[in-house]
């Protein structure tokens, strides 16, 4: 039986990297006064690593102009990054980024069935409060059973940290819940973790499926365009069709997943 779903967040719960994550590092870049921008591009190959702190540390290794001393990269990184942070609070603030297609509707049915719900990702913690505090409401933490940040989970994904500590706060079984993800650390993290995992293609990542994956499709939002292909007569990915893969996930076995 599915008894939790547990949701990554960046680009999966919203399209927030490239509009929200990267401008927001280039406003820290400006107010600190370092020469560096990061274009759409150069911010998808940074997307390599997870958690922001690192992705600074790894374009600092082809910077020119990046302090020489490890210690004093990680406290301009340290630096950048908070200053990255009150910048995507202020971009989440005005309403620009929104929950992608279907995801508050999948939230509510679970919410309404009873279903429990968790949040399993490698960004700071007040990143999210910032995205869902305005996407579903001050009382947003109400509605999950369990938030896993990066505070809690130092160990980025794909490392299934994050994943083991939500089972655990859940005490649930890694084969009665789902994970939704959208990049190809996530999914395996999640698998890494035991949690059979439905793929949503995002901005960076069109193709993050991997073998084993129940599902992968373009958003919760639509119903086609899904492998294995959603209930006929459904417009959006819903409960009844999580369960439904969740229950044939038996006969998910590696090389299934894709068209
Ligand atoms: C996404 C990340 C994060 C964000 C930026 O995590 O890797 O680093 O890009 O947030 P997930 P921070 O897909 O697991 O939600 O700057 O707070 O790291």
């Amino acid at each position: 039986m599915l008894e939790a779903v547990l949701w990554d967040v960046d680009g999966t719960l919203a399209e927030t990297e490239r509009d929200g994550h990267r401008v927001a590092f280039n406003q820290a870049f400006r107010a600190a006064d370092v020469p560096w921008r990061w274009d759409e591009q150069r911010y998808g190959a940074l997307l390599e690593v997870s958690g922001g702190r690192e992705r600074l540390l790894l374009d600092m290794r082809s910077q020119e102009h990046a302090p020489l001393e490890p210690r004093e990269r990680e406290q301009l990184a340290e630096r950048l990054h908070r200053l990255k942070n009150e910048r995507y609070a202020e971009i989440v603030a005005r309403g620009d980024l929104r929950l992608r297609d279907g995801v508050r509707q999948l939230i509510e049915e679970c919410v309404a069935a009873d279903v429990r719900l968790g949040i399993v990702t490698t960004t700071s913690r007040c990143n999210v409060d910032a995205l869902l505090g305005g996407q579903l409401g001050r009382q947003w933490e109400s509605m999950f059973s369990t938030v896993v940040c990066a505070e809690q989970a130092p160990l980025k994904k794909p490392n299934p940290q994050a994943y083991l500590l939500a089972l655990q706060a859940l005490r649930l079984p890694a084969a009665s819940v789902v994970a939704i993800e959208d990049a190809p650390a996530g999914v395996a993290a999640a698998q890494a973790a035991g949690v059979p995992v439905i793929v949503t293609r995002s901005h960076y990542f069109p193709d993050a499926a991997a073998p084993g994956v129940l599902a992968e499709g373009p958003s919760l939002g639509e119903a086609s365009g899904w492998c294995p292909g959603a209930e006929s007569g459904a417009t959006r990915i819903g409960l009844d069709q999580l369960r439904r893969w969740h229950s044939a996930r038996e006969h998910v076995s590696a090389g299934v997943g894709r068209a």
